[in-house]
């Protein structure tokens, strides 16, 4: 997997070939990994390396069929709890983050554990841990059931209130309505938040906001770039998973802002050819967990049909990149490697 192969850029890009009927691609700069979701999966190449197989994994490290086949293939063995996890053996945490009681259950299994929570849902749980110390009653917006939601939820269940989407403002309850703050999933919709918290406000005008943007940088600049473009598009195509909520926020963005249609797709091979039928300008994007040969792949078949004129549309440059976990970077430094 090509965890750090250089972005596609409009020169690598560029091709002798015109452009059939004017067909063309605009490309989303930035798209794909995120600093989080690279980590995320180094973290399990390197401890392949180091500890040899297997290593278990608990949930998907990120929420890509492909990243998770190609790591299985590697010999990292994907478990939905811990208790799946033999006693003593190796196990990483999904960059989504978990509750605290998952800490506690690895350790009564005497489990190493390795941790690669993001460091920017790691900051949300700290918040989560300060406001629920303050006694603040805590209003987080996120999907249902996403495991994000749930490992935050976990660092103070009762103090915090999930909040899925603007119509379940109506029936939240708090304690105080002068001692209440909003937090959220880093993955959300920019717009779709930005709706439910104004419904929040209006029933607590008191509300407060967290300290910095919970939905992170990442999320933010792919729903930015498509944004630039979907207006252009007959089709926005968004490489990603099902269950990756913010490759889904792709999708939905694209359409909110003047994309004629818009598809996930998981695959090159999943662009069904009545898509392409009298389009002229296809966007291009992934989400933060898609490696970006699979992008490399869509471009390839989309210049099957036609489509050899690539231009990349930039929103921001992404330099931001995060060290491996420590409890990792101590064993890789004792066994003298990087
Ligand atoms: O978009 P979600 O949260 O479903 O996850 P993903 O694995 O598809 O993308 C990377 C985002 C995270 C690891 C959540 S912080
Ligand atoms: Fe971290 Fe954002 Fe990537 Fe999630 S999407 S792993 S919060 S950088």
């Amino acid at each position: 997997m090509d965890s750090h192969a250089p972005d596609l850029t409009a020169q690598a890009l560029a091709t002798d070939v015109p452009a059939a009927d004017g067909k063309k691609i605009l490309l989303a700069n930035p798209r794909g990994y995120c600093a989080g979701v690279d980590r995320a999966v180094v973290t399990v190449e390197k401890a392949l390396e180091l500890y040899g197989a297997p290593v278990y994994v608990r949930k998907q490290i990120v929420h890509n069929v492909h990243v998770v086949r190609t790591l299985e293939e590697r010999g990292a063995i994907f478990v939905e709890e811990t208790e799946e996890v033999p006693e003593g053996s190796i196990v990483v945490f999904s960059a989504h983050g978990v509750a605290p009681v998952v800490h506690e259950e690895a350790k009564v299994r005497n489990l190493k554990t390795i941790d690669a929570t993001c460091p920017l849902v790691t900051k949300v749980h700290l918040e989560a841990r300060r406001f629920a110390s303050d006694d603040y009653d805590i209003l987080l917006i996120g999907h249902e059931g996403h495991e994000e939601v749930i490992g935050t939820s976990g660092e103070a269940p009762e103090h915090i209130h999930l909040i899925d989407g603007p119509e379940d403002v109506a029936n939240v309850q708090v304690r105080d309505p002068a001692k209440v703050v909003w937090l959220s999933q880093t993955t959300l919709s920019v717009d779709e938040t930005m709706r439910t918290v104004a419904a929040l406000r209006e029933k607590f005008p008191d509300l407060i906001s967290p300290p910095s943007d919970d939905i992170c940088y990442a999320t933010q600049n792919r729903q930015l770039a498509v944004k630039r473009f979907a207006g252009d598009c007959d089709l926005v195509l968004v490489v990603g998973s099902r269950n990756s909520s913010n490759s889904v926020r792709l999708v939905e963005v694209a359409l909110e802002s003047g994309a004629r249609s818009s598809y996930l797709i998981d695959y090159p091979k999943d662009i069904q050819p009545e898509w392409l039928d009298g389009v002229r300008t296809v966007g291009l994007t992934s989400g933060a967990s898609v490696p970006d040969e699979l992008v490399r792949g869509v471009i390839d078949v989309l210049g099957e049909h036609g489509f050899q004129d690539v231009e990349v549309v930039t929103e921001a440059e992404e330099r931001l990149t995060f060290s491996l976990p420590q409890e990792l970077k101590r064993d890789l430094r004792a066994a003298g490697r990087r």
